[in-house]
């Protein structure tokens, strides 16, 4: 993979850098997708599991689906993608990472600073009091765990279809779309609004937007530039142009 002067320029030059990523990005921990053949929804339907309603009428079912996926994730580890955005962030003034992932992983891998907005799977919080618990466990086979506190029904502190995103993280995402001069959207399939608009904003606003992906999505035609391959592999490669900068601009 070559990466291209025009980015190869702007990484080397650059102080405000913006990160959007999807579940493309935990792919290579191991972590499935939502989309494609491959992905969680080829085999469990998202309107019996990913919304309000579908918890109401079978919370069991809905915990048990989070349950198995809390279980996957806790096994899994950060990969050399999320640790490449690490380093970004110690090597750029203005950086943000916007998340749409729920695995916790970008945190684990050590980020100081992550907008979550989709919200985090290690949290749950009690659908009548608003109490969070940390980790919830099913109370027993085919129970829907609840708050110690009211004893109400406890849900993953996850945001569904229909739900509102939390507001201060959306817009302090916009925000940071707006200024930036290089986007980065990772291992997303940019279906999913309002995150997919995230990157559209990034590009009317005149920042430099690059997609990395294993393939083409719905974002690519909107995109300045498409690298096509795995985060994993193509995120090191860009954050190595960051540290040659650097370490020119400290010698100079
Ligand atoms: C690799 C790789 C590797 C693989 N390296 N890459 C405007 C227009 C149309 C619809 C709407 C709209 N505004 C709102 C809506 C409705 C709806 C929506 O967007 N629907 C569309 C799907 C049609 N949005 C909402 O409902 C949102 N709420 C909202 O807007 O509230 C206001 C409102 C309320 C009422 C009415 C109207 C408005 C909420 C969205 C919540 C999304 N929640 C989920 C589930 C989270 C919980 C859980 O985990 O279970 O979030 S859905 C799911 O999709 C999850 C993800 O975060 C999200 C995005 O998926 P992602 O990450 O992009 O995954 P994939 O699988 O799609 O793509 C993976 C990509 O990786 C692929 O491209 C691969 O090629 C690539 N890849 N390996 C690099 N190694
Ligand atoms: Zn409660």
């Amino acid at each position: 993979m070559t990466i291209s002067p025009r980015l190869t320029e702007l990484l080397e030059a650059t102080d405000s850098v913006c990160v959007l990523t999807g579940s493309g990005i935990s792919a290579e921990s191991g972590i499935a997708t939502f989309r494609g053949p491959e992905g969680l929804w080829a085999k469990f339907k998202p309107q019996e599991l990913a919304n309000f309603d579908a918890f109401m009428r079978n919370p069991e079912l809905v915990w048990e689906w989070y349950t198995y996926r809390k279980t996957v994730m806790s096994q899994a580890q950060p990969n050399a993608a999320h640790h490449a955005l690490v380093e970004m962030e110690t090597l750029i003034t203005d950086f943000t990472l916007v998340t749409q992932n729920v695995d916790n992983l970008h945190a684990r891998a050590g980020a100081k600073r992550v907008l979550e907005l989709h919200g985090n799977l290690e949290r749950s919080y009690c659908i009548e009091c608003g109490l969070f618990a940390a980790d919830p466990i099913l109370a027993a086979k085919g129970e829907a765990p609840r708050c110690t506190q009211c004893g109400g029904l406890l849900r993953p502190d996850v945001i569904w279809f229909g739900e509102l995103l939390p507001q201060m993280v959306l817009q302090e995402a916009f925000r940071a779309a707006e200024r930036c001069d290089l986007f980065l959207c990772v291992g997303t399939s940019g279906l999913v609004y309002p995150a997919a608009g995230i990157p559209l904003v990034a590009r009317e606003q005149g920042s430099y937007v690059v997609e990395v992906n294993t393939e083409p999505t719905e974002l690519s035609r909107r995109c300045s530039e498409t690298l096509l391959g795995k985060a994993g592999e193509i995120l090191p490669l860009l954050t190595n142009i960051l540290r040659d900068a650097q370490g020119g601009r400290q010698h100079s």
